[in-house]
């Protein structure tokens, strides 16, 4: 597993012209991933063989990943940070009824205490003629840390991390494999191949999240969770808040899918809950230190991926022409 390192938060310099994605970046930083110079045909493809019939969210749900998340239910030196472990509970940006993000951290605990705290993982679909591209956005509130005297300096308001899962379409457009998964764990981006991950029968990886920081790794490549955990499954019908009750771990929770494009995206220009690439936040060790999906890897990682990976990899036989529409640009 190679591990490469660059700031979330580099310039992005995206040209657009019409039909036509042109992406020339430059960074001062000497980890900079993706430096590259390229034009990307994003135009609907027609006559493609292969048409994908399925839709986003059923291809979202196919692939639905398990979450192992650990818990950790105790402030150590720090005060009002777990709150009996909810600070670690995966839900949606806009669990307290508004799209305000500056008072997430807040209302975490009324949130809990009155059953918002419903788990929700934001998918983004893509698809090429060759492959299916996954991006699994998952959010908390509070990024938070039990660490004497970093209590404030080493804790934020909104935290997302997220997964990026890939796989093959068979000849006929079907579900294929999973070749592919890269997570977001803080500023890195940790990658794996498919024989570096475990994937339950359905088709499901499992991924480990920590306690406290929330950054995503394969399960197979953590040291495994201790008692205190919850095991996120996919379930559309029976997505429900965890029990609060911090004796009452591991527990089995499920969550639901909701689509990045009409839920968060489309705040992205809304000053109470995006600034830049990152969400409007004020808690712990500054202001807005949590990025909108759109921010890693100066975007590419959820705009692009077929580059993002072509970039990295120089696969062959893997196409960067996108046949499913590409809201997030
Ligand atoms: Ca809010
Ligand atoms: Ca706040
Ligand atoms: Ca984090
Ligand atoms: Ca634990």
């Amino acid at each position: 597993m190679k591990i490469q390192v660059k700031s979330i938060f580099n310039k992005a310099c995206l040209l657009l012209s019409i039909g036509i994605l042109s992406i020339s970046c430059t960074s001062n930083t000497d980890d900079m991933l993706v430096e590259t110079s390229s034009s990307i045909d994003i135009k609907t493809a027609t006559n493609i063989e292969s048409k994908v019939s399925y839709s986003d969210a059923t291809i979202a749900a196919r692939y639905a990943p398990v979450f192992y998340q650990d818990v950790d239910t105790t402030d150590g030196w720090c005060s009002n940070q777990s709150k009996s472990g909810s600070a670690d509970w995966i839900t949606a940006v806009d669990y307290d009824g508004d799209w305000n993000t500056k008072n997430n951290w807040d209302n975490m605990v009324s949130g809990r205490d009155s059953g918002k705290l419903v788990p929700y993982v934001y998918y983004y679909v893509t698809y090429t003629e060759t492959h299916f591209f996954i991006l699994y956005s998952v959010y908390h509130p509070r990024d938070w840390t039990d660490v004497p005297f970093l209590c404030s300096l080493d804790s934020h308001e909104n935290d997302m991390e997220a997964a990026l899962v890939t796989a093959k379409r068979n000849t006929n457009g079907s579900y294929g494999a999973i070749i592919d998964i890269q997570t977001i764990f803080h500023t890195e981006v940790l990658d794996y191949a498919r024989n570096e991950v475990t994937i339950e029968s359905a088709g499901r990886v499992q991924f480990f999240i920590e306690a406290k920081g929330h950054g995503i790794r394969a399960f197979s490549d953590s040291k495994g969770t201790d008692s205190s955990y919850i095991k996120y499954y996919y379930n559309a019908a029976q997505a429900v808040t965890p029990d609060k009750d911090s004796n009452n771990l591991p527990q089995d929770v499920n969550y639901n899918l909701l689509p990045l494009e009409s839920t968060l995206w489309l705040q992205r220009n809304n000053p109470l809950t995006v600034t830049g690439k990152a969400l409007v936040g004020d808690n712990g060790d500054g202001s807005n230190k949590a990025s909108t999906p759109w921010g890693w890897e100066n975007g590419v990682l959820c705009k692009n991926p077929a580059q993002y990976l072509k970039d990295k990899y120089n696969w062959t036989s893997f196409s960067t022409d996108y046949i499913s529409d590409t809201p997030i640009q």
